[in-house]
């Protein structure tokens, strides 16, 4: 070879090389795909339920958040539900005024037809500790029949006094879909207090 064909071969080499190993570092380093993330720290009790304060990715005139029931507020950067009648709110339901049945759910803006885990960090717990906190996927009422996906869509059910303030539940739902919403609860009596509300793609298994 002629040295100016050396010099572009051992170029040719090196960059593939960077290529590689650059791939290789992305894969190492890959992070879960984040299909949702909310720390309420910019939201209060009064815009919370606005789309100026959140407003769906599909519709800008509708807000993120509805609430379905009870009491929910904002307290200090977290979601407070309870303690009159309970509280409740949805994620991502475009259509609020629609429940959820056995056949038919409200569209849902969240892609959840790929394995993804809900992550939630329990502040504060109150009330009635007998009463359960419970995370619901296309289902906007209390009634965990009520959604196509059959009781399955009550996809968390704990008493909150199994629960600690200051740990985060990790759910991994077997319901998917692509137009999802998900409802977070408490039942009457009780109060939680809720943030960092993150919901990811899992990470493909290598
Ligand atoms: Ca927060």
């Amino acid at each position: 070879m002629r040295k100016r064909d050396r010099v572009l071969f051992c170029l040719g080499v090196a960059f593939g090389l960077v290529l590689v190993i650059g791939m290789l570092l992305a894969e190492g380093q890959s992070q879960p795909v984040v299909v949702f993330a909310e720390n309420f720290d910019r939201a209060t009790t009064e815009t919370f339920f606005t789309p100026a304060y959140r407003a769906l990715k599909t519709d800008p005139s509708k807000p993120m958040y509805y609430r379905t029931g009870g009491s929910v507020a904002i307290e200090a950067g977290a979601v407070k539900l309870g303690p009159d009648g309970g509280g409740r709110f949805t994620v991502g339901n475009t259509v609020p005024d629609k429940a959820s049945t056995a056949t038919e759910a409200p569209k849902g803006e969240l892609d959840l037809s790929k394995p993804y885990k809900i992550v939630v960090k329990i502040v504060a717990l109150g009330g009635n500790l007998d009463k359960k906190f419970q995370v619901y996927v296309n289902n906007n009422t209390t009634s965990a029949g009520n959604s196509p996906a059959g009781s399955a869509s009550k996809v968390y059910e704990k008493p909150l006094g199994s629960l600690n303030a200051g740990t985060t539940v990790e759910i991994t739902p077997n319901v998917f879909s692509p137009e999802a919403f998900i409802q977070l609860r408490v039942e009457s009596e009780g109060i939680i207090t809720l943030d960092d509300l993150l919901i990811v793609y899992l990470e493909e298994k290598k």
